[in-house]
């Protein structure tokens, strides 16, 4: 846990919550929000993301697959609100650049594998996973988001939802409805806004004229809270306070984490044409994976041996997830039209058999 008291400007949330400095060392008075081995597991998911990610951009170049958004520069912004979930009762609606966050769930890299394949069954969750599908038009998820938690609250549980979207996706009709929609209904939902300084080209300057997307909580009557999102301990932190919200039936939470997309958009993408190179190099310099490792390192919980021990680990991991995927049977035009309607209308009916596959649900 943090300090015993948050600075006003923190809880105004014009400053946001840290932790962990970059140079992997926790501010005076701070307590590590996670054990070590706990903070060891969710470096592990981090690393395995930036592995994926990695491996996933040679595969696209070599035509094995298609367009994704990677996570790099974002991993502890991820892992760390995924961490402050319980997987068995609390679910995960993401945007698209969550990966870790489904994993968490209990999603696996195969299926992931096979969506960007172009495979709708990677989309398919299965039976207990609690993930709904990635949403690839923008804000689509979030009025779903609120819609489930307050079903989930119908049904007598205590169980919440978080939903991801991007500082682009927060200038959509669909989050304020969702964000009003949900103040009033109390909704337990924790609306989690990564601001990666892009929404493809355009930097967030030019997205809002506020100080912090934080701040638009207030105007729907709940908290909001701006934190560091390449900072572990300060993401898991800010996030649990949530999910205690949530739990107690006192409603939604809108987080702000600020972080940075060091990579490219997506794998379609040229950001060397609009990203200012110092720019880059600072944020560079706040890597989350590489605080985190500076930590456990001090820690004793980690050292050169085991990190090439777990690296190699990982890329085995990833190594395994692409053969299967390969080896998975070849995609079929009909499957657009699976799992949609239990009985589909004359109209999608028609457009099935015209495919030559002629089905039902
Ligand atoms: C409704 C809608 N409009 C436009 C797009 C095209 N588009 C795809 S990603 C994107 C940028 C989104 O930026 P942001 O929400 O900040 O998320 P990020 O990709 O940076 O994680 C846009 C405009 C879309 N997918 N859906």
């Amino acid at each position: 846990m943090g300090p015993a008291t948050a600075t006003a400007r923190e809880q105004a949330a014009v400053v946001p919550v840290t932790r962990l400095g970059p140079d992997g060392v926790l501010a005076p008075g701070c307590d590590p929000a996670l054990s070590s081995a706990e903070a060891l597991a969710a470096f592990r998911l981090m690393l395995l993301t930036r592995t994926y990610d990695e491996r996933a951009f040679s595969l696209q170049r070599q035509g094995r697959l298609g367009t994704f958004s990677p996570v790099t520069g974002q991993e502890a912004s991820v892992v760390g609100s995924a961490w402050a979930l319980d997987p068995t009762r609390d679910w995960v609606v993401p945007q698209y650049r969550e990966l870790p966050a489904m994993l968490r769930q209990g999603h696996t890299l195969e299926k992931v594998l096979l969506y960007q394949m172009g495979n709708p069954v990677g989309n398919r969750m299965e039976e207990g996973v609690n993930v709904l599908p990635i949403q690839i038009s923008l804000a689509a998820q979030v009025p779903h988001a609120v819609g489930l938690a307050w079903g989930l609250r119908h049904q007598g549980l205590d169980a919440c939802v978080i939903t991801y979207f991007g500082d682009g996706a927060s200038s959509e009709g669909d989050v304020h409805e969702a964000m009003n929609l949900a103040g009033v209904r109390r909704a337990s939902v924790i609306f989690f806004l990564q601001n990666n300084g892009f929404a493809i080209s355009t930097p967030v300057a030019k997205q809002t004229a506020t100080e912090s997307f934080a701040l638009r909580a207030a105007g729907y009557g709940f908290p909001g809270e701006l934190v560091d999102g390449n900072d572990l301990f300060a993401v898991y932190e800010v996030t649990r306070r949530a999910v205690e919200r949530a739990r107690a039936g006192e409603g939604p939470t809108l987080i702000e984490s600020r972080t940075y997309r060091l990579g490219p958009h997506n794998t379609a993408d040229d950001p060397t044409r609009y990203v200012d190179p110092e720019e880059l190099r600072s944020w560079q310099a706040l890597d989350p994976i590489v605080r985190v490792r500076a930590w456990l390192r001090s820690e004793g919980a980690l050292d050169d041996a085991s990190e090439v021990e777990l690296q190699a680990e990982l890329d085995g991991e990833v190594a395994r997830a692409v053969a299967a995927a390969e080896a998975f049977p070849k995609v079929r035009p009909g499957q657009i039209f699976e799992h949609v309607y239990a009985r589909p209308p004359d109209r999608v009916a028609a457009q099935w058999e015209s495919v030559g596959e002629a089905g039902s649900a």
